[in-house]
């Protein structure tokens, strides 16, 4: 009687393989789970690399945009601006003396100097980077009577 015993050879086989279906079915949902998680941190590692790529450049930390570039001429006897309207933040004003007297290019707010340059040389130039608040300014020549003459400009900086 072969086939009877070949049948109970298949039953146990049977037995065997739903008991090791059982335990790998539990074992199936625990691996779900960690394969899931495992997914969400690698993308949030990638966004992590991603989001500090830009702040790589910003010189200082603590400010949280890059200084706005400003273009200055100074000639005889007047401010020439490449802007003229301001709101709070840090600036990079890049003060040319295009006139033929000395000049200098003074940042005043309520009558206190806040920044300023060296004097400029007919041709010299100079960076000078100022963080302007909320309030009204004043940018100035302090040289001689080159305020009096014209190298004055009023700014208004807004919030
Ligand atoms: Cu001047």
């Amino acid at each position: 009687m072969p086939l009877q015993i070949n049948s109970a050879r298949r039953t146990a086989a049977l037995v065997l393989a739903l008991g090791l279906g059982l335990s790998a079915c539990g074992g199936d949902d625990g691996g779900t789970d960690a394969a899931s998680g495992s997914t969400t941190s690698s993308a949030a590692e990638t966004s992590a690399t991603e989001s500090s790529a830009p702040a790589a450049p910003a010189p200082s930390s603590a400010t949280e945009a890059a200084a706005e570039a400003v273009t200055v001429n100074a000639v005889d006897f007047d401010f020439e601006l490449s802007e003229d309207s301001y709101s709070a933040g840090t600036y990079t004003f890049e003060v040319t003396n295009t006139g033929n007297m000395p000049h200098d290019f003074i940042v005043e707010r309520d009558g206190a100097e806040v920044a300023g340059t060296e004097v400029l040389q007919p041709g010299s130039s100079a960076t000078l980077e100022v963080t302007l608040e909320e309030g009204d300014y004043f940018f100035y020549c302090s040289v001689g009577a080159h305020r009096a003459n014209g190298m004055e400009v009023p700014v208004t900086v807004s919030a």
